[in-house]
């Protein structure tokens, strides 16, 4: 039958769906824009086909009864396409629904034979396939990449002795010790069940008030109101597997282990002032970083190192390793790196890999094993169960992204989307009937370590888990006086958005605990008489300072995979961005040309730079440090303009470089640029490479006030 001769059709129907690109009436410009689209394509294009493989004769018009008659039910090719979009979108994660995830390499450097059998962790020069994604944790999958809030780290290593997940987060402590706690610290800090918000945001009453009536949360809350949850890039990242895990030798011989990741970038973080604006000029912030780097080729790199340590060292900490609010300071179990992390490979399609990748604690290789961390036994219940929902069956394990890549045999059977059609009579073991089928392997198989356990059961917290402010005491001792001042800013600007008074209060009690001064700060920032301190389960420990905790010590004074952007309008000199751009990129830097329009500038010279962003869309927090290189009459012009002096301005609040060509003076008047070691003269290239390779930390005092 042709369509021409179907019943109901006029005779201008006929043409618009033999010849799309050439309609003319209302209905099928559409379709001309379609037919144009091919056209423009070319080349050997594959037939576009239903999903039983129909071939597709007409991809921009339903059936119709007549042109301008009712849709007909018969159009399967239309109610197969609706259908399957209806059904596009799966459950997001109930927390680290926003991730970004990326494809690697893990090499190992120094074995661990001495410890483990696993071969992971044995096998120097080995190359192991990874899958790592990071995420935040409170927003949904289309909230914005810079809140302040927890980064995931979870990273799948497709070992040759099964998948092995270290779900990790960018923190090595967590908020509770408990896991039947987690449902209710997560409830706290979603948006508010009646209203519907805040997304993505801690600043909010219920957090809070959950907060300050869990006092061993207050470790972490030092680490979440540190900068370390607002990071410059997911590149500049650390990350902890958090729990102690077990390392077994051949003989079932037990060595803790808690793993650390670096990144090979050091750290980098954000101002709290400079995260907010990126959310609204780039709500894709981490993520496009991420691509931009890999698609460069700039691969971002970590090290794993690990801190090993017996039952009996673990017994003379003065905190429990089985603690999770708890860590193990590197000044007294010192890191050993044993590997590295190269992520180089963007995946082909955001859903089928970053969206149905399932990571769990669970999923461990032999010669690996759980500690009785109870946050740990917890999750190794939750990530599968919440996977089965989430993915939407039991065979989740065949997709590709999270199928591991060595063999794997089981008599496990059917289910939803069963991929696989494994054959024979045999789904059962022990058997007779099929030698070839997969057996149990006592010698080579998973092993558990023998661990004694005795003691009453019962709902019970150990009293080695008491005590909750010590940490969190260390951690804000160990911090510089720049990094004091922001977490004291971090917990004011919170606590501000607060709205009941006794939760206020409640918090600066705990702050007592942990250190005088902050809690007079905190107060002093609240406006708040000092409240008394609430009674603390055990006593509060002075511990050593510990360097490695601090984000500005694990800076790198470097331009490697930074991004410097320079501002021009009509009349700039042309050599002198050349010599800056020369300069960033030697040191390592991403350049970006800044211009009030996209298609570029007109140089003093007459030529046409080309622009890579618009001023208005292109704002001083994607960068840095900035360089503005204009004409007296580019500046004049661009005093005129809000976008412009922003640039500047935030550039400057935000403690960044600044080169300027002479004739942009007035701008950087208007935009209040006091003269500092960090603004320098725009053709001193090399003095600008010194100052944007770092924070200008000394500036700070003179652009906001902090408690
Ligand atoms: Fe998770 N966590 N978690 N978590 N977690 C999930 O699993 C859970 C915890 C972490 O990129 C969920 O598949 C419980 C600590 C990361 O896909 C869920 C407890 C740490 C990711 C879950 C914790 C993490 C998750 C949600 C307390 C750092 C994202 C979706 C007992 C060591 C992985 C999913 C990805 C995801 C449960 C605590 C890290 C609900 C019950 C501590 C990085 O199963």
């Amino acid at each position: 039958m042709t369509k021409d001769k179907e019943p109901g059709n006029n005779k201008s129907a006929p043409k618009s769906r033999k010849h799309p690109a050439k309609a003319t009436d209302d209905a099928s410009s559409v379709a001309g824009k379609g037919g144009e689209l091919h056209q423009r394509a070319g080349g050997n294009y594959p037939p576009l086909t239903t999903s039983q493989g129909i071939p597709i004769p007409d991809n921009q018009n339903s059936l119709k009864a007549n042109p301008r008659g009712p849709t007909l039910l018969e159009d399967f090719i239309l109610r197969e396409k609706i259908t399957h979009f209806d059904h596009e979108r799966i459950p997001e994660r109930i927390v680290h629904a926003r991730g970004t995830g990326v494809h690697g390499t893990f090499e190992l450097t120094q074995s661990l034979a001495q410890y483990t059998t696993a071969k992971i962790l044995t096998e120097v020069g080995a190359k192991t396939p990874v899958f790592a994604r990071f995420s935040t944790v409170a927003g949904g999958a289309g909230s914005v990449d810079t809140p302040r809030d927890v980064r995931g780290f979870a990273v799948k290593f497709y070992t040759r002795e099964g998948n092995w997940d270290l779900v990790g987060n960018n923190i090595p402590v967590f908020f509770i010790q408990d896991a039947i706690k987690f449902p209710d610290v997560v409830h706290s800090v979603k948006m508010e069940p009646d209203r519907g918000f805040p997304q993505a945001a801690s600043a909010h009453d219920t957090f809070w008030d959950f907060i300050s009536l869990t006092p061993e949360s207050m470790h972490m809350v030092m680490w979440i109101m540190s900068d370390r949850t607002i990071p410059r890039s997911l590149r500049m990242i650390e990350g902890f597997g958090v729990h102690s895990f077990r390392l077994l030798d051949a003989a079932g011989n037990s060595t803790f282990v808690k793993f650390h990741w670096r990144p090979k970038l050091g750290l980098q973080s954000t101002l709290w002032d400079e995260a907010v604006k990126i959310a609204g000029a780039d709500p894709d912030f981490h993520r496009r970083d991420m691509f931009e780097a890999i698609e460069r080729r700039d691969f971002p790199e970590w090290e794993l190192a690990v801190q090993l340590f017996t039952q009996e060292e673990s017994e003379k900490f003065p905190f429990d390793h089985l603690d999770a609010t708890k860590l193990i300071p590197e000044e007294m179990v010192p890191l050993q790196v044993i590997g590295r992390m190269v992520l180089d490979r963007w995946p082909e399609n955001f859903f089928a890999e970053t969206e149905q990748v399932a990571f769990c604690p669970a999923n461990i290789a032999p010669g690996i094993d759980f500690s009785n961390d109870p946050l740990l036994q917890g999750r190794l219940f939750s990530y599968l169960d919440t996977q089965l929902s989430r993915l939407g069956s039991a065979n989740f394990h065949q997709i590709p992204v999270n199928a591991p890549k060595c063999p794997f045999a089981n008599h496990q059977r059917d289910g939803h989307m069963q991929m696989a059609h494994p054959k024979g009579r045999v789904a059962y073991e022990p058997q007779s009937l099929a030698p070839d089928s997969a057996r149990e392997s006592p010698a080579s198989g998973f092993p558990s370590h023998a661990t004694p356990e005795n003691g009453d059961k019962g709902r019970i917290r150990a009293e080695s888990f008491a005590d909750h402010y010590s940490q969190a005491r260390l951690f804000y001792r160990s911090q510089t006086p720049t990094e004091q001042a922001h977490l004291a800013f971090a917990l004011v600007f919170e606590l501000s958005k607060v709205a009941h008074l006794h939760v206020r209060q409640a918090m600066v009690g705990h702050l007592r605990h942990i250190d005088a001064d902050l809690a007079q700060r905190v107060a002093d920032g609240l406006a708040l008489p000092l409240p008394e301190a609430p009674p603390a389960a055990a006593p509060v420990q002075d511990m050593a300072p510990s360097p490695a905790l601090q984000i500005i010590g694990k800076m790198h004074d470097t331009l490697a995979g930074r991004a410097i952007g320079i501002l021009v309008a009509d009349g700039s000199d042309g050599a002198l961005v050349a010599k800056l751009r020369k300069a960033a990129t030697d040191a390592g830097a991403g350049v970006k040309i800044v211009a009030p329009k996209v298609g570029g500038v007109t140089l003093a010279d007459g030529k046409l730079l080309p622009a890579d962003g618009q001023l208005a869309g292109t704002p001083s927090v994607m960068f840095d440090a900035v360089a503005v290189v204009l004409s007296a009459a580019g500046a004049q012009t661009l005093s005129k303009e809000a976008a412009a002096l922003d640039f500047v301005s935030d550039a400057f609040a935000h403690l960044k470089a600044i080169a300027a060509s002479p004739e942009a003076q007035p701008l950087l008047d208007k935009a209040n640029v006091v003269a500092d070691a960090g603004v320098v003269a725009a053709d001193d290239p090399k003095a600008f490479i010194v100052a944007a390779k770092t924070r200008q930390w000394q500036r700070e005092p003179t652009v906001r006030t902090l408690p």
